[in-house]
This record gives structure tokens, sequence and C-alpha cells, in this order.
């Protein structure tokens, strides 16, 4: 009797170190989400992705449908074809997307053509951007056979946009079947208004 409850602690014990070390690493990575704005079709292994510059006032409306920062991660199976629907509906503000390597210390403070990391992974004239404008980016997910890790970020090339933390990260993996987002809550500010979910 002794040695069954001993074995039951045992047994409770290992249990709750393992529930604590996954949701440790579940807090680290983020949730993965499933929002509106992403859209599969795995037969044709496509996904599109809508991308609404200065969705809200998140980041001094420096964000894409509310994430900033890297706060989303998009994450897409290697040679899957994307369409980034880049969309700035704003007529004051110039936005643009370009999908560049992801940077190693201080966050690059603009981005154009020679930046990007994945043939035609960008908006028209990504410095530039444009003012209400819509286009729709599309490529094929791959990753750069001087670059295998496939970390870039999707973002907002015009001077001190991305910079500013108008980012979201984008990755290129091997061995999924399926795109997903992961949502990194804490890259964002505390009191942050609710993103495009
Ligand atoms: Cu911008």
């Amino acid at each position: 009797m002794f040695l069954k409850k001993l074995l039951f602690s045992f047994f409770s014990l290992t249990l709750l170190f393992f529930l604590n070390s996954v949701s440790a690493k579940h807090h680290e990575s983020g949730e993965k989400i499933n929002p509106s704005w992403m859209v599969v079709d795995s037969s044709n292994k496509l996904v599109t992705f809508t991308l609404t510059s200065a969705y809200n006032g998140n980041n001094g409306s420096w964000n894409y449908n509310g994430f900033y920062n890297g706060s989303a991660n998009l994450v897409v199976p290697q040679g899957w074809n994307v369409n980034l629907k880049f969309v700035n509906p704003d007529g004051n503000y110039r936005h643009s997307v370009a999908v560049i390597k992801m940077w190693d210390g201080d966050v690059p403070q603009e981005a154009d053509e020679s930046l990007v990391a994945i043939a035609r992974a960008y908006s028209l004239s990504p410095a530039q951007g444009c003012l209400s404008c819509k286009e729709d980016v599309k490529f094929k997910a791959k990753n750069r056979d001087d670059y295998t890790i496939g970390k870039y970020s999707a973002f907002c090339g015009v001077p001190g946009h991305g910079g500013s933390g108008m980012w979201l990260g984008f990755s290129v993996i091997d061995g999924i079947d399926a795109p997903f987002i992961m949502f990194n809550k804490s890259a964002m500010d505390e009191g942050y208004a609710k993103p495009l979910l």
C-alpha cells in the first residue's frame, strides 16, 4: 500500500514537472492562432495572408493587423506558394511590405529591394511605399542556399516604420504540412488593443 502511494506521488510529481516545462515552452514561443486573415488552400499548396497596414492604433499605428515587433510569426512549409495580400487603406502614411532576412542586432531602419531575401517577395518600391493601395505579393516560400534557418521578417520598408516595430516574423520550415501563425503576446506592450484574429 505504502509503495503504491509512493509510486503514485512520484508519478504525480513527474507529471507536474512535465506539464510545467510544456507550459514554459508554450509561453516562450506564443500561442498558435488561426486568424481570419490566413486562408489555406492545401490542395494547391497556397496560403494567403491579408496584411492591413496601420490596422489600429497599436504601436503608434506602425503595425499590420494590429501586430508588431514580430508578435505574429507566419510559418510556411518550404515550397508552398504565398500570397501576401498587402493593403494600405491610409491616405496619409505610406506603407509597404518586404520579406527580408531576420537581422542580428539592430533592426534595419528601412528596406529597399536590395534587402529582399526571397525572390519577388516585396511590394512595389518598398522603401517608398504607397498610399491608399493594395497589391498581391506572390512568391514561393524558399530557404536561401546561404541561409538554411529560414527565419525572415515581413517588414515595412518605409524609413522608420520597420525600425519602429512595423514587422512580423516570417519563417519557412521543412517537415510541416500546413502553414500556421504563432502569436507572441509578450512581444507587445501592456494595454495593447486586440489585434485582428
Ligand atoms: Cu509602414
